[in-house]
Order: structure tokens, then C-alpha cells, then sequence
């Protein structure tokens, strides 16, 4: 349920309207074809309190309103309504088959339009020159945008708790939160991530995240782990939590140097991820007997000793971890204000309208603009195409071709749309 694959629709733009007033004692009145309605997009918003993807999973297939079309007297369409789909903050969403990122909406009420509605054609109405007085044209409304995207909810916690299974990471979330999670004296109690707000005072708090426990091999499937440990890519920090007592005959600094090298396979950059030690389990005499040993192995590295249960040394756990986040925090800040005076210095190339591609036997033009330009089109209608000229024309598109060395009876192409070239006209077959 932390990942779907949904289709989503816009509306399209309503057509524009060929119409031309009718009124007593006006024989022929003028145009007035209203134009169609923009068709509705498909906006995701990060809605708070939602958890999972599981609606979208009875509703794979998202469509926003066809805007309306344009009708005489001037009157334009309604505009579609558009299709709002709620997902959960945290939430990737890409491009299904391009894979490329299209939001990542960490926010509450961050939105991002996943598919665009149409544009309304306009009505005959707008047509009307001193040379083109009864005009017989109007615009097709531009078809909304589909596509399919793949969402994946990876969950936000500032703080992840890492460790082998029952070492005592749900214990510990609920000592430090108001959270509720399943503790019991089996490995994989936890079978999903939990997430506890830890307050530190009235203004201060941070959100920890439990993870199911991890194995070796977890990077390759084995126990639970490895679906889970994509939640924790995205803390800044993490607690490794060992059971220092070691009751079930293992080994508390094998235990952790396994655990990092299956961080490692899952992915190098987890390795990178500051790391705060509480050796958990101190009220067992087991523990303390471990204690020198291990303390030993860690040398100069801080370790919090802590029991979970009793509550042992669990503050200043919670007050390292707070004040490495604060650090952390301001140095992120920091080298983003460096990347936003570097960006100033290097403003964006405006993107290109369109692109002029030589096949061999004419010219493929590709671009937004003139794409829609042509869907807008009704191929049928002879003034259309003289439109669709103009509209060409002040792109720079036939300038474009002209300069390239078109020739008449070149073959055009604009996206699906074949049309032979003439320096004063296109034509549609
Ligand atoms: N004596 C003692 N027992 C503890 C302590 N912390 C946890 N436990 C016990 O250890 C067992 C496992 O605790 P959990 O909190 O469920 O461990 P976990 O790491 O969340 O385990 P998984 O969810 O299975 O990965 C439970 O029986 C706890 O009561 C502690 O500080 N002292
Ligand atoms: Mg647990």
C-alpha cells in the first residue's frame, strides 16, 4: 500500500462554436460562437492523516471534466472541474514511463498537476476581422493531458531507529512518544513502520520512525526489513539500537557491524547517515557484564547506555538526538543559501518553443506549442488550416522551415499530422 500505479486524465478543452446571430430584421449577423471551457487537471495535494495509497488502489483511474463547449450568443462553456486526488505527505511521484520525478510532496497541502486539462477552442466570434467578416472557423478544444504515474509514499521522520529484531526499537518509541506500537519478545513484532512525535518541550519536538527489525541479508529479501528500509533514506539521522544483553546467544558489536554492512548493500548513501549508538537492554545484568567490552570497542565514540524499559538514560539519548538534529538542520540551511546565490549568477536558458528535425524526406517539428496548435485544428475546415498558418507563422515555424531549405511539397510533420509545404499555406492529407 506504500506504492500504486494510477492513470490520470485531464479534460479535454471544450470546441469552440461556429455560430452567427440571428436577430429580426438582421438578415446575416455577425460571428458569435462562444469558446469552449478549459478542461479540469488532476491535481495530488499531500493531505496530513492519510497513510497509505490504499484508496487509489480501489481507484486506479483518475479523470477530471471535459470542459463544455461553446455555444451561440457569445457564451463560453463551462470550465471542467478538476479531478483533486488525495495522497499522503511523503508522497514521489513520477512519470510511470519515463520513471523522471515529477513531485516530491513532503508538505501537507503541497500540490502538483499531474495532468494538464485542455485548453478551449476559441468560437467564431474571435475570428472576426475587416477582411474576414462571416468567419466559418472555430477551434477544437485541446485534448487534456494522460499519462500513467507511479507513486511510492516514503515516510518523513527526522530520526530513524535501526537495529536487528527485537533489540528494542519499538520499546524505545513508545517510551520516547505518545506512539502505541506492538512490543513482544519475538523478533519481527514490528511488521510496519510506526511514526512518534518526541517532544523535547512545548516549541521542540522531532518525529522518530520504527522500523521492522533488520537481518543479515535483509538487502536481498531475507526477513522483512529491506521493503521498509526505503522509510529511512529520507531521516536525517538514525539510532542504532543494540541489545546489549545479547540473550539470544549473539553478539552485540557483530550484531552492529553486521547491521551497517546491510544498510551499505541496501544503498551506499545510508552508510552516510550520522548514526547515533544506545545499547539498549541495561537493566539486564547480561548487559552490564557486555558493557566494558563493547565500550572498549567504540573507543572515543559517544554511546548512550540505555534501558528502554526502565527509561535509563533514555534523555540524554533523546537530547543528543535532538541537538544533531538542530546541527544538522542549520548546516542543510546553510548550504542551500551557497546554491541559491550560485543559481542567481547562472539564471536558466528559456526553453526552446520548438525543434526543427531533418528526416530526409521533409521536416519533423516537435514542441508543446505547435502540437497543440494542430490538436486545436479541425483538419476538415478550409479556414482552419488558414489559421493554423498564421499560428505557425508566428511561432517562427515557418520562418524555421524557410531558413532550413524547405521547399514546396516538402512533408511536414507536427506530431501526428502530415502537411505539405508551401511558402504560403499548409495542407493537411
Ligand atoms: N529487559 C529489557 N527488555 C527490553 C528492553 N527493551 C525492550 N525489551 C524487550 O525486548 C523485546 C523486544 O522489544 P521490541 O521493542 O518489540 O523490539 P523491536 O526491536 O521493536 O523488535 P522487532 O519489531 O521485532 O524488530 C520485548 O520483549 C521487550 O519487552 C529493555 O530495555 N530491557
Ligand atoms: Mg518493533
Amino acid at each position: 500500500m506504500d506504492t500504486a500505479r494510477i492513470q490520470v486524465k485531464a479534460g479535454n478543452g471544450g470546441n469552440g462554436c461556429i455560430s452567427f446571430r440571428r436577430e429580426k430584421f438582421v438578415p446575416r449577423g455577425g460571428p458569435d460562437g462562444g469558446d469552449g471551457g478549459n478542461g479540469g487537471n488532476v491535481i495530488l495535494v499531500a493531505t496530513l492523516g492519510m497513510s497509505t495509497l490504499i484508496d487509489l488502489h480501489h481507484n486506479p483511474r483518475q479523470v477530471a471534466e471535459n470542459g463544455g463547449h461553446g455555444i451561440g450568443k457569445k457564451r463560453a462553456g463551462a470550465d471542467g472541474i478538476d479531478c483533486i486526488v488525495k495522497v499522503p505527505a511523503g508522497t514521489i511521484v513520477r512519470d510511470y514511463d519515463t520513471t523522471e520525478t515529477l513531485a516530491d510532496l513532503t508538505e501537507p497541502d503541497e500540490s502538483v498537476v499531474v495532468a494538464r486539462g485542455g485548453i478551449g477552442g476559441k468560437g467564431n466570434a474571435r475570428f472576426k476581422s475587416s477582411t474576414f467578416q462571416a468567419p466559418r472557423v472555430a477551434e477544437k478544444g485541446e485534448p487534456g493531458e494522460e499519462r500513467e504515474i507511479s507513486l511510492e509514499v516514503k515516510l518523513i521522520a527526522d530520526v530513524g531507529l535501526v537495529g536487528y529484531p527485537n533489540a528494542g526499537k519499538s520499546t524505545l518509541l513508545a517510551r520516547t512518544s505518545a506512539a502505541t506500537p506492538k512490543i513482544a519478545a519475538y523478533p519481527f513484532t514490528t511488521l510496519r513502520p510506526n511514526l512518534g512525535v518526541v517532544r523535547i518541550n512545548r516549541e521542540q519536538n522531532f518525529v522518530l520512525a520504527d522500523i521492522p527489525g533488520l537481518i543479515a541479508g535483509a538487502h536481498q529479501g531475507a526477513g522483512l526489513g529491506h521493503q521498509f528500509l526505503r522509510h529511512i533514506e529520507r531521516t536525517k539521522m538514525l539510532i542504532h539500537v543494540i541489545d546489549l544483553s545479547a540473550t539470544d546467544g549473539r553478539d552485540p558489536i557483530k550484531d552492529y557491524e553486521q547491521l551497517n554492512i546491510e544498510l551499505g548493500r541496501y544503498n551506499e548513501l545510508l552508510t552516510k547517515v550520522p548514526q547515533i549508538i544506545a545499547l539498549n537492554k541495561t537493566d539486564i545484568p547480561e548487559a552490564t557484564a557486555n558493557l566494558p567490552r563493547v565500550q572498549e570497542y567504540f573507543g572515543n565514540r559517544k554511546i548512550f547506555p540505555i534501558s528502554a524499559i526502565t527509561g535509563d538514560g533514555v534523555n540524554p539519548l533523546i537530547q543528543q538526538a535532538y541537538r544533531s538534529l538542530q546541527y544538522l538542520e542549520t548546516r542543510a540551511r546553510r548550504e542551500a543559501e551557497t546554491t541559491i546565490t550560485f543559481e542567481h549568477e547562472l539564471p536558466p536558458e528559456p526553453p526552446a518553443r520548438f525543434e526543427l528535425i531533418e528526416t530526409g524526406e521533409g521536416f519533423w517539428v516537435t514542441g508543446a506549442e505547435p502540437r497543440r496548435a494542430v490538436l486545436m485544428t479541425d483538419m476538415e475546415n478550409e479556414q482552419a488550416l488558414i489559421l493554423l498558418y498564421r499560428k505557425l507563422k508566428n511561432m517562427g515555424v515557418i520562418n524555421a522551415l524557410a531558413r532550413a531549405g524547405a521547399v514546396e511539397g516538402d512533408t511536414v510533420q507536427i506530431d501526428e499530422f502530415e502537411f505539405t509545404y508551401s511558402p504560403k499555406s499548409m495542407q493537411s492529407h
